[in-house]
């Protein structure tokens, strides 16, 4: 699964300089993910000069977690200085923020290797040489340990940390993992990762400003009823990842945070298990990337958990959401009030 075809890309004359690629604002699995890469690359091409870089920085438990693995980011990038460039755990150039036009215009001249676990991007398909998904993959970490497999590279205890974090974080802390989750678990630890060392580093006290905005995100709430589904819409400046898990703790079975800063309108969503299984909706596919393109801009990601990026005003975007939602179901919500 483009395991060689990675190994032909990097050893190709002329290849010196690689950088790593992650969304905006990444989290342990993409900082885990681009570590663990940049390794690979460095036991597969010697001399390789790599930079790792994630739009608008990284997370504050990624920071911890890079820390930790005693592993830096850089702070900018020119990407008109790489051989070859390679974007993970990252479903469509929207998320690379300031990148996104470069990252375009870059990919026309060398190659870009994207590999993911979100569901497939029909642009981010156009615009990569090499395009390694596994939709079925916990976390891109898993992805990342099947190359290690194929390529024949040894794992060591930092690589077989950096994997176990990016895979314990994206299941939450495997309450989510599969069997293939598990087995790839079971390989780290035995390759030196220690849960009982590595699980506290995942866990963070909230920020006063993430617990503002989800407390202001739930007094904001609008509640839907469709049959016995709940909806809650709001909006909220920022944490609206947050806001909506908050909202979600609270009882609605899906609730859409939208909001705006800088220009920039945000939307993020997420449902629970009952509700994707028995409605068959798919948040990434059949909500956020609509969403994304009424936004002018992109949305994509998994059944439970998605995001689109764009233009406009959040009450706009949260009206669509209503309407296409409505369309879904079959059925108009009603307000609760
Ligand atoms: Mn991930």
């Amino acid at each position: 699964m483009g395991a060689g075809e990675i190994k032909a890309l990097i050893s190709r004359p002329g290849v010196s300089r690689a950088v790593i690629l992650c969304h905006h604002n990444a989290d342990p699995d993409a900082v885990c993910s681009a570590y663990a890469l940049s390794k690979l690359l460095e036991a597969l091409r010697p001399g390789l000069s790599l930079t790792c870089y994630a739009a608008q920085g990284v997370s504050k438990v990624s920071k911890r977690v890079l820390d930790y693995l005693g592993f830096q980011f850089s702070d900018d990038i020119d990407l008109g200085e790489a051989d070859v460039m390679f974007m993970v755990d990252t479903n469509n150039v929207e998320q690379l923020e300031e990148l996104k036009e470069a990252i375009a215009e870059r990919a026309r001249e060398v190659p870009l290797v994207v590999i993911d676990h979100h569901a497939r991007h029909p642009d981010t398909e156009r615009l990569a040489s090499l395009y390694i998904v596994n939709e079925k993959a916990s976390s891109t970490c898993e992805i990342m340990l099947d190359l290690y497999e194929q390529l024949g590279v040894e794992v060591d205890k930092k690589v077989a940390e950096a994997l176990f974090l990016g895979i314990a974080y994206d299941t939450r802390h495997l309450v989510f993992a599969d069997a293939d989750a598990f087995l790839a678990v079971a390989k780290l630890v035995r390759a030196g990762a220690r849960p009982r060392k590595l699980f506290p580093l995942l866990s963070m006290e909230m920020d006063f400003s993430e617990r503002v905005a989800r407390l202001k995100a739930c007094t904001r709430a609008r509640i839907y009823r469709f049959g016995d589904w709940l909806v809650a819409f709001s909006h909220v400046s920022a944490f609206q990842a947050s806001a909506a898990r908050a909202l979600l703790g609270l009882g609605a079975h899906l609730a859409v945070v939208a909001g705006e800063k800088d220009g920039r309108l945000r939307v993020s969503m997420r449902a629970t298990e009952d509700f994707a299984s028995k409605t068959g909706i798919h948040l990434g596919r059949d909500l956020a990337r609509p969403l994304g393109e009424m936004m002018k801009g992109m949305g994509g990601g998994h059944a439970l958990s998605a995001g689109a990026n764009g233009e406009g005003e959040p009450a706009d975007a949260l009206k669509a959401c209503l309407k296409l939602l409505s369309k879904l179901l079959g059925t108009k919500g009603k307000e609760l009030k």
